[in-house]
């Protein structure tokens, strides 16, 4: 059953996670989950899965799920609740105006979920105090988009990345973030092996392991290089001057190139030349960016900065040819297109243009509608600070923890009047906040479109029950309206009732020149929207376009193309004698942002279960941390603690954390406490990039590692919890020994009087103990020292449940080989494992491995860290 033709009861849906908007075929397994495979058919990933994909129906239980509404800690029933909220919300409307109220949402809502909202604020409160987390995510680029070409148009197509001869990617981790289209990308070039691939990013990524070549430029430096390109450009004579008649600015952004300091990029020459040369020699180029562009105090230049060079050399909207936005969350492309941002309008309109504002009014027979943009993000959590925005609803994120100056933010909401937070589960750091607290529908029981980075719109479809009394986050969202007296507006039945009318303003939004028209899609009905297939806009009556511009005409009133000057400016805030590091933030492969659904699956926390920080060994050296150990990272904002990763990844000066922990999984570990609100000029996104930290060795009595089998709840200076496969572990670590340590992990395990092996030397502080059940099955462990432990976790986890032969030994016995830290999260293979066919010589190719262990050939996520264990192997090989 390989074949596309989906199984009889398989259903046809989207990945949950990231933009590349993957195809999947998923189907019941009878206990309240889905097995899942990629769609064959879906144009995006033609069957291919990454890990994250792959795991999705290990993310349903209904664990820690919120099931029912929820007022000020109390369950109650929807017309309370919504009641509640509708009254707040008019009573502050009233007494304060609209904008004491506000919305934030979320890249993850479907455009159903997210035009309601939309129409709900704009429209009928009458206030555009609507943002959305795609501020911290693509607000750079849809600034820059809009400069340029007059809408927030993405030319080009995935194909467009295989067509290639050059494919740039500037500030984004592809192999980790995107995988599938990583995946695609890194065939073409196996088959086409001409096909040249730059990676231009201060830190060496995994995505490095497909590159010809890495530009490790300066943070921020993004702009001084494209200058430099533009220089080269006009120089080399790569002009394509038939296509600049139809752009404007070239000689104002080709002065401004030329102002440059040539070194700002803080790049050697030849390598600046070398990129230059190989740029200018080759016609079909893409560039590729994501967040190193973007969450910049530059983002917006930046992204102009790329796009320069492709409209004076004529590379746009051509097959193989054009800048590319890679989007980050399912439906970051969606919500702009619907207009979710505080400076837009649904259908690419724009909120300051008055007749913009007025075709929208008429066509929602609205009562009233904002006169300019509303508050962006962190403009908005600081009104909400200082006490003007009185009621907030926070749908689908969790900006407690993913907000920059996050702790300020967290103790914002916890002062706002009134916080309503529509979720999934009420353990985040948002919801704990919040006083009404609304259960929401999640990815596989809810309905509604997505558009990906290639302008695809797909179908999410339910294929599981609404659990609980939860309800799709349309319909929440429209009762509020109908409660707060707007019914006719608010009168939707079905998510194909919303696609329809907002289908049919598109047609007339586009009619005033914009590029967003999906008209051709009105008067599908139930029965046409459940059947959708995966579409590219534009759609109208008469057909689509699959690029946009190859043919010079754009969406400014002029109808060119323009060209912006932009000078690079380094990030905002400057090292200094007393925060002298540059802290990079950013993802890892295996965790989804703050991890409410992706910490789900076991084989997900395998990959990297703990917060860290890159470090460059001669700094580490210079401040006396050691591997594995602990760091706190203080900046002007807050503080964090962290496991030590030393490696010279990254440069000298600079460190790397993940965004991904927070209060639930280590509470030291909320990187986003030490980002400061600094933000784009221009687009209003944070620079999460590039904050300014001390560090210093975090000092530690004691470390430990317990595993239980039951969820932990440590109280120590720093831990870091991970759900396994048999129940939970724990990394810990403390500035003050206690005297009796069993008691300690009788209350951490809440384990009064179970029965306990232990072992201690108190001249070597180092104890261990284990806690058995009457079968002699291991309930819990737990081992300290005053280094690092060093153990076998994956054998001690394996363990629990189960009946422990010898589980203070701290490693598997000699007849059973550890695997070490798994790699291959699909079918769950180690380091070691891997190692032992490489070592052995019957594995010299990522193929090989897969052929002798499996590792790898599921959803290839995991194959650029084949390769570098291959590489490293033969370097090791060559050396001897
Ligand atoms: N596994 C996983 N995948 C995801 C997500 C996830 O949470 N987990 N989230 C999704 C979302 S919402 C998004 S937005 C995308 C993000 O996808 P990416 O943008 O690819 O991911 P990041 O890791 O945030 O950042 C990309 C790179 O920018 C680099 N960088 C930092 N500063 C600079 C700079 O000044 N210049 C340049 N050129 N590069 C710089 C960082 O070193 C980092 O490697 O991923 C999506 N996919
Ligand atoms: N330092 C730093 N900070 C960053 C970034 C960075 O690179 N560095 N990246 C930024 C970027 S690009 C992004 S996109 C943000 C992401 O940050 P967030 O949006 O805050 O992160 P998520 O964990 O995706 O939050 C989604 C929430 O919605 C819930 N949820 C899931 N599905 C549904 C649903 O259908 N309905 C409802 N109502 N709730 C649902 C989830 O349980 C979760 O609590 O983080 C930003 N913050
Ligand atoms: S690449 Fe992975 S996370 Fe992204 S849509 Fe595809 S399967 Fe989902
Ligand atoms: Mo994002």
């Amino acid at each position: 059953m390989m074949d596309g033709t989906p199984h009889r009861d398989e259903i046809r849906t989207t990945c949950a996670y990231c933009g590349v908007g993957c195809g999947v075929l998923v189907r019941p397994d009878g206990n309240g989950g889905l097995s899942v495979r990629g769609d064959p058919d879906h144009p995006a990933n033609h069957g291919r899965l990454c890990s994250k994909g792959f795991a999705l129906g290990e993310t349903l239980s209904l664990d820690d799920r919120l099931l029912s509404p929820r007022v000020n800690g109390t369950d109650t029933d929807w017309d309370t609740a919504l009641s509640l909220v509708a009254d707040r919300f008019s009573q502050s409307i009233a007494r304060h105006g609209p904008d004491s109220v506000a919305l934030y949402v979320s890249g993850q809502l479907l455009t159903e979920d997210y035009y309601v909202a939309n129409k709900l604020m704009k429209g009928f409160i009458g206030s555009a105090n609507i943002d959305t987390n795609s501020r911290l995510c693509m607000a750079s680029t849809v600034a820059g988009q809009k400069r340029a070409f007059g809408t927030d148009t993405v030319p080009g197509t995935y194909e467009d990345l295989e067509l290639a001869d050059l494919v740039v990617l500037v500030g984004s981790n592809l192999a980790w973030c995107h995988p599938v289209l990583y995946q695609r990308l890194a065939a073409a070039k196996a088959a086409r092996p001409a096909m040249k691939v730059v990676v231009i990013d201060p830190r060496r990524t995994a995505t490095c392991d497909l590159a010809d070549m890495h530009l490790a430029l300066a943070p921020g430096s993004d702009v001084a290089l494209f200058n430099r390109l533009l220089s080269a450009i006009n120089d080399g004579g790569a002009l394509d001057t038939a296509f600049l008649r139809h752009v404007d600015g070239f000689d104002a952004a080709l002065r401004a190139a030329r102002a440059q300091d040539r070194n700002v990029a803080g790049l050697p020459a030849d390598q600046l030349d070398a990129f230059c040369h190989l740029w200018l020699r080759t016609e079909k180029v893409v560039t590729v960016f994501s967040q190193g562009v973007n969450q910049s105090s530059s983002g917006t230049d930046k992204v102009n900065a790329i796009i320069n060079c492709h409209l004076a050399t004529g590379r746009i909207g051509k097959p193989g040819m054009g800048p590319f936005s890679v989007t980050g969350q399912p439906n970051a492309m969606g919500g702009r297109e619907v207009g979710g941002l505080a400076n837009a309008l649904a259908c690419h309109l724009d909120i300051e243009d008055p007749a913009h504002r007025d075709l929208v009014r008429t066509f929602w027979d609205a009562p009233t509608m904002p006169q300019a943009a509303g508050l962006k993000a962190v403009d908005l959590f600081e009104r909400v600070r200082t006490g003007q925005i009185k009621a907030l609803w926070i749908v689908c994120t969790n900006p407690a923890v993913s907000m920059p100056d996050a702790d300020a933010v967290r103790d914002a909401i916890a002062g706002c009047d009134f916080v309503v937070v529509s979720d999934l589960t009420a353990k985040t750091d948002t919801a704990r906040l919040a006083h009404v607290l609304l259960p929401a529908t999640g990815w596989g029981e809810k309905n509604g479109t997505v558009t990906n980075s290639d302008r695809t719109i797909s179908r999410q479809r339910a294929a599981l029950p609404a659990p609980g009394a939860t309800r799709p986050d349309w319909a929440i969202m429209a009762e509020v309206g109908r409660k707060m007296g707007w019914h006719k507006a608010f009168d939707f039945a079905s998510p194909a009732q919303i696609f329809d009318e907002y289908a049919a303003l598109s047609g007339l939004a586009a009619a005033t020149g914009r590029d967003f028209d999906i008209s051709g899609l009105t008067g599908l009905g139930e029965a046409g929207y459940a059947a959708l297939q995966p579409t590219r806009w534009p759609v109208t009556k008469d057909g689509g376009t699959e690029r946009f511009f190859a043919d010079g005409r754009f969406f400014t009133p002029e109808g060119r193309a323009r060209m912006i000057p932009v000078t690079a400016r380094p990030p905002e805030a400057r090292t200094s004698p007393r925060f002298p590091f540059v802290l990079n933030t950013g993802r890892i492969r295996d965790q989804w942002h703050t991890m409410t659904r992706t910490a789900k699956a076991p084989r997900l926390n395998q990959h990297l279960g703990e917060p860290f920080l890159e470090i460059h060994p001669q700094d580490a050296a210079a401040l006396g941390i050691a591997p594995a150990t602990l760091v706190t990272a203080t900046s002007p904002t807050g503080r964090c603690v962290l496991r030590s990763l030393i490696t010279d990844r990254v440069q000298r000066g600079q460190v790397f954390a993940p965004m991904h922990w927070t209060g639930e999984t280590a509470p030291t570990g909320r990187i986003d406490a030490l980002v400061p609100g600094i933000v784009d000029p221009v687009s209003g996104q944070p620079e999460s990039k590039a904050a300014v930290v001390a560090l210093a060795p975090f000092d530690a009595a004691w470390f430990g590692f317990a595993a239980s089998t039951d969820k932990l709840a440590p109280d120590c200076p720093y831990w870091a919890r991970s759900r396994v496969e048999h129940g939970w572990r724990a990394e810990l670590a403390g500035n003050h020994a206690p005297q009796d340590w069993e008691t300690d992990a009788r209350r951490l395990f809440a384990l009064p009087h179970a029965r306990c092996q232990s072992i201690a030397d108190p001249a070597t502080g180092t104890a261990r103990m284990a806690f058995l059940d009457g079968d002699n099955r291991l309930l819990a462990a737990l081992f300290v020292s005053r280094t690092p432990v060093a153990l076998s976790r994956d054998h001690l986890v394996s363990q629990l449940g189960q009946g422990a032969t010898a589980p203070l030994s701290g490693r598997p016995s000699a007849d059973m080989p550890d695997p070490g830290p798994v790699v291959c999260a699909c079918l769950g293979v180690g380091l070691n494992t891997i190692g032992a066919a490489i070592d052995s010589g019957q594995a010299a190719t990522v193929a090989q491995v897969g052929a002798c262990t499996g590792a790898g050939t599921n959803c290839g996520s995991c194959r650029p860290e084949i390769a570098v264990l291959l590489a490293a192997a033969q370097r090791v090989e060559a050396a001897e």
